[in-house]
């Protein structure tokens, strides 16, 4: 297993303009039947052997200009094929056999409930045929699909298609054209009993679109929402980046077996059944707005990866950041922006913070890897959009549209590099975006310490900000980034954003500050009265922000603010300093004592009315286990468990009815509809009900029964069906899983949650609830997304996971290490909690080691391999 370097990027020496696949389908042999057209580089020397990409492949023949090579003339190699010499244009013809059913790696072709899908993103392609499997070499495809006619009536890739009719032996084929070069990795194919959705979309220069969603025949009735959302995402992408679609049919493929949650493939998305399937029965609020997103997400791929694609893997987050980036935005458009924001950035300060601070931190562009695969991380996808977020706010939101233009414009039809993008950036708004570009290759949260005085005689705030990026490995000295603090200054007296007067020069009242230096003093001029900064305002870059808040000054930033980010901001912090104190009492078992100015915080927001719910509900919602976990220098957990369970419980207690009255107040009889209106009021519903139910309220338990027998809504019945199994009411919780589990035993999505809502509960049999739920018919390692709902969600269950006994170590690992074999990508995403093993107490810590030494023991993946390296560096 060995790494690949940035640095030693090489043009490739021959490039496909054409491409011609035939496949003849078959479960355990399916024939691959590939025509080149291929041309020398121009710089490349004449005698440049020819290289192709080949992995798991039984070659049949190959021919070079219509002469049959013989084994001397070419030379099986590791990872491929080599032919020593080859004239300057010719046509390579191949024949090679693959077997889709023993494909459990899920890339490359393989097969999902009897459908044959393809997954080449990123180097899937070189499983199907021998070829240049790289972003940089671009060509049109010509593909022919050849299947039975009775096990796979519908026949799919990309483009459209051209050519179809009846063969021999009940068989039958379509030829598909797509007129758009495109890496192989957008490759696609799909073959199957399917069933259509069909609508149409009319672009804003009058082409007509047909739009197609496939899926199993049971699944008929899921698709509404997805094909909706398809349709505001081509309209917003038209008025929003003036980008149109270029092809005349557009397919989303619904697949129940898929490592990730989708693939842009060019005109024919396939996606993990997950990630679009949705019906107010089965999908929660959460799920369909995650629906909504990747749908989005993957249709802006059309410009932002596949118009304008990548020159290497390296530079993955030129299209995964601008394209998360850009889907963030449309969320935001389209449902309520402040939710959508906090919802990002409390994410995005758990998992991504947690991912700089562990050993497989990475800039956002890496400089080496050993498998692309597991460089699909919250770095470059989140950590990516915020620096492009970052980059949109220093020039501005018309700049970075015009920047986005010519980007588009200037490179359609290219693979190129991150610099690309910021050069267009930078040319538009002619700003200095030099020292900006270190966000693309330092590792590590930055952590900025801010103090600030006020002058009463000067009428001065004076604001010190030092930044400093901790150590990552291989990166041990940072240099100080450009950080663009947004800010005000709320006035203590008035309650308002005070003027920013900076050198001589107006700000507004919220402005932007520059933070280049190790350490800036900004000295604000003419502030009137002594203010609280509100700092950092919208989570303006992806950083720690410490600032020496009393409780005081965060109660009023919660209730004056005018920033709605960091007004839950406020409340965050607050909680956080309360928490804080408990985790100290539970560890030297002192008596814990409840800060009452949270009681009174809470107090205020539940008596306020709110004009958006689904804040509210945010607001209300204590910082996870996990971001708590985040803040602290060594990870206590069963503190950090007892302090907020104490939290919870006491806040509920004293503000019972106020609980009661919010639950009473946001019941609704209306049919259910994924509406920002409605779902906010179902949050803050259900986290009423969650914290009524922290108190064992018998109205709470009768109101939870309740809303689980009324089976409105899938929202309201999972919430409800975790609360009661999350609760000692295990003679009310047994019926309602038998019961659930029984309704739903036909669908795997709904299985999929009942899976995770028991292996989740605090109740000290988790474990031993996982190991008896791998045995349950319904569960398979095979299928990611099984794995990802009982041991993935097991893992995050984190006073159970991190038992002192290690069995939930021992179980993860024994999982991994079956998967090694089934599906590497999945054991490597899998192994990550292990991976974290230095943020805790040294018996955890030896229990950990140990079990990613048994893994390590194993003969592994590249992708188990790369991940346990760095684990135990
Ligand atoms: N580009 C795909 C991810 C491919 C995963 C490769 N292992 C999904 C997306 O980001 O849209
Ligand atoms: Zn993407």
């Amino acid at each position: 297993h060995q790494p690949v370097h940035l640095q030693e990027y090489q043009p490739p020496a021959y490039q496909v303009s054409h491409t011609e696949l035939t496949f003849d389908l078959d479960p355990a042999a399916t024939r691959v039947s590939a025509r080149l057209d291929m041309t020398r580089h121009p710089e490349a020397a004449s005698d440049a052997p020819l290289f192709l990409h080949g992995e798991y492949l039984t070659l049949h023949s190959l021919a070079l200009d219509g002469t049959v090579l013989d084994e001397g003339d070419y030379r099986l190699v590791e990872g491929g094929l080599e032919i020593a010499r080859v004239p300057e244009r010719f046509v390579l013809e191949s024949v090679v056999e693959i077997a889709p059913c023993e494909n459990t790696a899920l890339e490359g072709l393989y097969q999902s409930s009897g459908m044959y899908c393809t997954q080449c993103e990123a180097e899937g392609f070189r499983r199907i045929t021998y070829y240049p499997d790289r972003p940089d070499v671009m060509a049109t495809f010509k593909v022919t699909v050849i299947g039975d006619k009775a096990k796979s009536p519908v026949l799919l890739a990309n483009g459209n298609p051209v050519e179809r009719g009846e063969l021999d032996g009940g068989r039958h084929f379509v030829t598909w054209e797509d007129p758009h070069p495109k890496p192989s990795y957008l490759f696609a194919l799909v073959a199957g009993e399917l069933y259509k959705v069909e609508d149409g979309f009319t672009t804003q220069s009058g082409r007509d679109v047909t739009l197609q969603i496939w899926v199993e025949e049971e699944n008929l009735d899921k698709t509404a929402h997805a094909m909706a959302s398809l349709k505001r995402a081509m309209r917003w992408d038209e008025e929003t980046y003036g980008r149109e679609y270029d092809l005349d049919l557009f397919m989303i493929v619904a697949v129940n077996d898929f490592n990730m949650g989708a693939m842009e493939n060019k005109g024919l998305n396939i996606f993990n059944s997950a990630a679009v399937l949705t019906h107010p029965h089965t999908a929660t609020d959460q799920a369909f707005q995650r629906v909504e997103s990747i749908v989005a997400h993957e249709y802006f791929h059309n410009w932002s990866g596949n118009r304008v694609t990548c020159r290497d893997w390296f530079q993955l987050s030129l299209k995964e950041g601008f394209t998360v980036f850009r889907d963030q935005c449309f969320s935001a458009d389209v449902n309520s922006a402040p939710v959508k924001r906090i919802e990002d950035v409390a994410f995005f300060r758990t998992a991504q913070f947690a991912e700089d601070a562990g050993p497989t931190a990475h800039p956002v562009r890496p400089d080496h890897y050993i498998e692309i695969t597991n460089f699909y991380t919250l770095t470059i996808y989140e950590k990516g959009a915020e620096v492009v977020r970052m980059l949109c706010n220093l020039i501005g939101a018309e700049a970075f549209r015009r920047g986005s233009d010519l980007y588009f414009e200037r490179f359609d039809g290219q693979a190129v590099t991150i610099e690309d993008f910021v050069a267009c950036m930078a040319e538009v708004s002619g700003a200095d975006l030099t020292q900006f570009m270190r966000w693309y290759a330092q590792a590590g949260t930055p952590e900025i310490d801010a103090y600030g005085e006020y002058d009463y005689v000067h009428g001065e705030y004076r604001l010190t900000l030092r930044q400093r990026t901790p150590a990552t490995p291989g990166q041990p000295f940072k240099k100080p980034l450009h950080i663009p603090v947004r800010l005000g200054l709320v006035g203590t007296k008035s309650g308002q954003d005070l003027r920013l007067t900076l050198a001589g020069e107006s700000l507004g009242t919220d402005g932007v500050i520059h933070l280049r230096e190790e350490e800036q003093t900004f000295v604000f001029t003419e502030v009137a009265e002594a203010p609280v900064p509100s700092l950092l305002r919208d989570f303006s870059a992806p950083v720690k922000l410490h600032f020496p808040y009393s409780r005081e000054e965060l109660a009023f930033l919660l209730t004056h603010d005018s920033d709605g980010f960091n007004r839950w901001d406020a409340g965050q912090r607050l909680a956080m300093l309360a928490l804080d104190d408990l985790i100290a009492a539970h560890r030297n078992g002192v008596e814990k004592v409840m800060d009452s100015r949270v009681v009174e915080a809470f107090r205020l927001l539940l008596t306020t009315p709110m004009e958006d719910k689904a804040v509210l509900a945010e607001m209300l919602t204590l910082p996870s286990e996990a971001y708590i976990a985040e803040q602290q220098p060594l990870v206590d957990v069963d503190a950090i468990h007892a302090a907020r369970e104490f939290v919870r419980q006491s806040l509920a207690l004293a503000l019972r009815d106020e609980f009661l009255a919010l639950y009473e107040d946001n019941q609704s009889q209306e049919a259910y509809a994924p509406t920002p209106e409605q779902i906010g009021q179902r949050s803050v519903k259900n986290v009423a009900l969650a914290y009524l139910m922290a108190i064992d309220d018998d109205q709470g338990l009768a109101y939870c029964q309740a809303q689980f027998d009324a089976n409105h809504n899938m929202t309201d019945v999972r919430q409800a069906l975790t609360l009661l199994v999350h609760s000692e009411h295990n003679h009310l919780a047994a019926p309602a899983l038998k019961a659930f589990g029984e309704k739903w035993a036909h669908d795997p999505l709904v299985m999929d949650q009942w899976f995770t809502i028991q292996v989740t509960r605090p109740q000290s049999d988790a474990l031993e609830r996982v190991e008896h739920l791998m045995q349950h018919p319904a569960f398979s390692l095979k299928n990611p997304n099984k794995v990802r709902a009982l041991i993935g969600a097991f893992a995050q269950n984190r006073i159970n996971f991190h038992r002192l006994d290690g069995k939930g170590y021992a179980l993860l690992a024994d999982v991994v290490i079956e998967l090694n074999r089934l599906n590497p990508d999945v054991a490597a995403r899998m192994l990550t909690p292990l991976t974290r093993w230095q943020r805790f107490d040294d018996a955890r810590q030896a229990l950990m080691r140990q079990a990613l030494e048994r893994i390590k023991a194993e003969p592994l993946s590249a992708n188990v391999y790369e991940v346990i390296e760095k684990a135990l560096a």
